[in-house]
This record gives structure tokens, C-alpha cells and sequence, in this order.
């Protein structure tokens, strides 16, 4: 009888939030601090949009409101199918490099896309058809939710550039996540920290769902 080491895969860690939650700030913070501990590339990092592909391309000239009109070309369901697509692009990447053992922090995900269009309040773009698009792609094994008052987050630097950074807005975007997260992978944590000591508290979080992932099978999200 030979013994074979069990394969072990990556863990999948999801970080969302309102815009200027320091979602990008934690994200590189949290693969560093990871592959530090170890002293080698155990965790790469990801992120959505991913503004540098085709569909990336249409989604950030609808974003900074440089896509020929006033920035209403692309309708409030077209640019939602764009967010997923953007996501669906991505997952045989993703599945690769989960399968070969390295762990993936993803800078938004699915989440985002159901908060903002539903925070659009449009007819048709309700919980449901926006969580439905995105059926079927990588379930997270966590997801960091950096929770933040809307006016901390828009008081913090370059709040306002974007289409969707207006107080308001993100506080129906902050209602949202609250709905949809699901206790038993979401952890809800304190963005108004520094960014040190929210870095620690996500590292350590980190670590203890790498060593419970072992080699669970990937599992589809919402199915
Ligand atoms: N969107 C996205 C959809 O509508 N549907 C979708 O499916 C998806 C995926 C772009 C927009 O797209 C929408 C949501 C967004 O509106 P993006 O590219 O992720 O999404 O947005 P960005 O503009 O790149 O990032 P955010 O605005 O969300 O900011 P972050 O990443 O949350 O914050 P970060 O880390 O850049 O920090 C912001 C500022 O705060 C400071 C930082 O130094 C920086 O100046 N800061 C702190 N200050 C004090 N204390 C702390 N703990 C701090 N942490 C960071
Ligand atoms: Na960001």
C-alpha cells in the first residue's frame, strides 16, 4: 500500500464592500501577509472588474463615464451581464489555480454585482434575475465584508470619481449586502479600523479557513 499525500486546494477568499471600503487595500495587503508567513507564493490575488479584458474594457468606459454619451449608452440589465460575463470569463483561471493549491483573494465578486444593480431600484432588476446571472460560478469559501458608515467611506481619498460614488446610492448598496450575505460564509468586520489592525484580524481569519478548506470539493455558488 502506498501513501499518498492528500492534495490540498486553495482557498477561495472573497472581499466586499461599499466603494472605499478598502476592499484593494486589504486585497494586496492580505496576499502579502500570507505569502509571508510561509515564504512562498501560497496566495495570488484577483480582481472584478477586471478592467484589462474586452469586457473589461466596455464596463470601465461605463464606469469613469467615457463611453460616448452622457454615460447612459449601456442599459442598467446590459451592464449587469457584463459585470457576470466579466466573472465568467474568469473561472477556469480561478478553478486552475485553486486545483494547483494556491489560494485566491478576489477584490469583488458576484455580491457586488447583485448590491449595485439592485440599489438601482429599476423594474425587472430585482434580487432574484441579478443573483441568477451569476449562478453557477465558484462558491467562496469566506467572504470579508468591510462594513463601513457611508460617510467614513466617502470622507476617505478620490470618493466621487466614479458613477456609482454618491452617498446615498451606497448606503441602498450597503442595505443590500446586508440582505444577501450568508452567515455561513460571510464574516462582517469593521472597516473603520486601521488598516493594520484590520489586516491582522483578516490574516488571522485567513489562516483558519486555509487550514479547514483541506480538499473539500469546489462548490457552485447559489445552486
Ligand atoms: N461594480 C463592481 C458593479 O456595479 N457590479 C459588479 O459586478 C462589480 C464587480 C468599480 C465599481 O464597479 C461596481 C462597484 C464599483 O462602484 P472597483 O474597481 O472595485 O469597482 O472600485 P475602485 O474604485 O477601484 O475601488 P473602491 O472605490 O471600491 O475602493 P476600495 O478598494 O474599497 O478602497 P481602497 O483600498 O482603494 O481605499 C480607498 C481609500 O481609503 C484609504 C486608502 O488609502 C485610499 O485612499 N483607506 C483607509 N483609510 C483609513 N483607514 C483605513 N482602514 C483605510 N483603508 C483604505
Ligand atoms: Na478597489
Amino acid at each position: 500500500q502506498t501513501l499518498v499525500a492528500t492534495p490540498r486546494r486553495g482557498t477561495l477568499i472573497v472581499i466586499e464592500g461599499v466603494d472605499r471600503s478598502g476592499k484593494s487595500t486589504q486585497a494586496a495587503s492580505l496576499v502579502a501577509r500570507l505569502n509571508a508567513l510561509s515564504g512562498a507564493v501560497t496566495a495570488v490575488s484577483m480582481r472584478f472588474p477586471d478592467r484589462t479584458t474586452q469586457t473589461g474594457k466596455l464596463i470601465d468606459a461605463y464606469l469613469t463615464q467615457k463611453d460616448g454619451t452622457d454615460g447612459d449608452s449601456i442599459d442598467d440589465r446590459t451592464i449587469h451581464l457584463l459585470f457576470a460575463a466579466n466573472r465568467a470569463e474568469a473561472m477556469v483561471q480561478l478553478r486552475k489555480t485553486l486545483m494547483t493549491g494556491t489560494s485566491v483573494v478576489v477584490d469583488r465578486y458576484a455580491f457586488s454585482g447583485v448590491a449595485y444593480t439592485h440599489a438601482k431600484g429599476a423594474a425587472g432588476l430585482d434580487i432574484e434575475w441579478c443573483m441568477a446571472v451569476d449562478a453557477g460560478i465558484i462558491r467562496p469559501d469566506v467572504v470579508f465584508f468591510l462594513d463601513i458608515p457611508t460617510d467614513v467611506a466617502a470622507s476617505r481619498g478620490e470618493f466621487g470619481q466614479e458613477r456609482y460614488e454618491r452617498q446615498d446610492f451606497q448606503e441602498k448598496v450597503r442595505t443590500a449586502f446586508l440582505d444577501i450575505a450568508d452567515k455561513a460564509y460571510w464574516k462582517i468586520l469593521d472597516a473603520r479600523q486601521s488598516k493594520d489592525a484590520l489586516g491582522e484580524e483578516m490574516l488571522h481569519l485567513a489562516v483558519t479557513e486555509i487550514l479547514k478548506t483541506e480538499n473539500k470539493p469546489l462548490q457552485p455558488l447559489w445552486q
